[in-house]
């Protein structure tokens, strides 16, 4: 539904605010929006006489919610992974598959071969699985082209998902995200090619909006991706990193020294990387759908995560190979059940933190005055529904002041 001016009542709002009630819960309340953005927040008998006689929209006790944010996938990419999903049930393990040359570098081809409209036309379904569960704006990596023709490709596809549908999409440039097959043995004038040639192009295009890397013993060092991040801090460029997936190797830290947004997955980070990502704001983005489907038991250290005060955020990974996950209600609640998290964290990874982890918390994530009006209308009687359910789709509809 579209307005210019309108007041939405007689619905229960986790505006997602901190400090007051837990999910910011305001029951009976009401919410006051102009030209696309919100002007008031509260309990309906409070609202202000200037807002009477404006157009109503009863939500019949619902529950509304910030409309849903993930800020970690990898959506747009050629062909499937299928075939990995079984040799690895054969007992073969991620990293022996993608030290064989199959893993990512198998979607590098696929993404390759594929034609434009061939990549938007195999990516929609699986953006549109994420919008019919509230989201309205996604994150997309490139990093399954690894050349600059297919990296752009990537990035121009993200972006003209968002224009057909009207979502915000916010790109990452993941140049560094594995060694391509003309480059295998010299990771090091990989790494110049993308600092020189592919990212300078790509960011003329204006296709970044933020550049991220892949730092783990089977892609880059922390010597490398520094340079890389250097590169992007000379364009004005935001950085945030996939570290600590599968060992220690310091990305965090190595993040938190270019005050990346995010440092993402962190199954294995320590201390002193928690310590520098609470000392530069850089949010936690933990990601349980790599974690089951790659059989994880080392668990992000969310304990020491809360202690230290970095905003934790929940997302998707949508991609072919660690996380073929196409829906961010099951993530809530994979992150429930196997990360201990509580329902009140996941809908707040996936609302104000996710906007964090995006640079866009001033615009979206939570319900309140001068936020953009993107709701998500729930028939669920609590906000620990979203969570709790699985395999469930309890969205009623969207309402959008845009
Ligand atoms: N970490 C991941 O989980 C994905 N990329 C990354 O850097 C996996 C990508 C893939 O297997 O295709
Ligand atoms: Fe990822």
């Amino acid at each position: 539904m579209n307005m210019t001016c309108t007041v939405l009542k007689n619905a229960k709002f986790a505006t997602m605010v901190s400090g007051g009630l837990s999910y910011g819960l305001i029951e009976n309340g009401a919410v006051a929006i102009s030209d696309g953005m919100i002007n008031w927040v509260g309990p309906e008998k409070e609202l202000p006489l200037e807002f009477a006689g404006l157009q109503e929209k009863d939500l019949g006790g619902r529950l509304v919610t910030p409309a849903l944010i993930d800020c970690h996938t990898h959506l747009v990419y050629g062909g499937s992974r299928a075939t990995e999903f079984e040799l690895r049930l054969k007992g073969a393990s991620y990293e022996e598959i993608s030290r064989s040359g199959g893993g990512i570098l198998s979607t590098v081809t696929a993404t390759r071969n594929a034609s434009e409209e061939e990549l938007f036309a195999q990516s929609l379904p699986r953006f549109d699985a994420l919008l019919a569960e509230g989201v309205r704006t996604v994150e997309i990596k490139s990093g399954y082209g690894l050349d600059l023709e297919t990296e752009i490709k990537m990035l121009r596809v993200a972006r003209q998902l968002g224009k057909e549908r009207n979502i915000r999409v916010k790109t990452s440039f993941l140049g560094a995200h594995a060694i391509p097959p003309e480059f295998a043995g010299k990771a090091e004038a990989y790494i110049d090619f993308v600092c020189e040639e592919v990212l300078p192009a790509v960011h003329e295009e204006k296709l970044a909006d933020a550049v991220d890397g892949f730092c783990e013993n089977i892609a880059f060092s922390p010597k490398q991706i520094s340079m890389v991040f250097e590169k992007a801090t000379s364009l004005g460029l935001p950085v945030k990193l996939h570290a600590e997936q599968l060992s220690n190797y310091g990305g965090a830290a190595l993040a938190a020294k270019y005050g990346a947004l995010s440092a993402d997955h962190l199954e294995y980070l320590d201390e002193a990387g928690i310590l520098a990502m609470a000392k530069s704001g850089t949010v936690a983005v933990v990601l349980p759908g790599a974690f089951y489907t790659l059989r994880e038991t080392q668990l992000p250290p969310l304990n020491s995560l809360r202690k230290a005060g970095v905003p934790i955020s929940i997302a998707t990974d949508c991609n072919p190979g660690s996380s073929p996950l196409t829906s961010l209600l099951l993530c809530m609640n994979m992150a429930c059940t196997l990360f201990r998290m509580t329902p009140e964290e996941a809908l707040c990874g996936v609302t104000r933190e996710a906007a964090q982890a995006l640079g866009i918390g001033p615009e979206v994530g939570t319900i309140e005055v001068g936020k953009k009006a993107e709701f998500a209308v729930w028939n669920v009687e609590q906000p620990a529904e979203l969570a709790y359910r699985i395999g469930c789709n309890p969205l009623e509809e969207m309402v959008l002041g845009h």
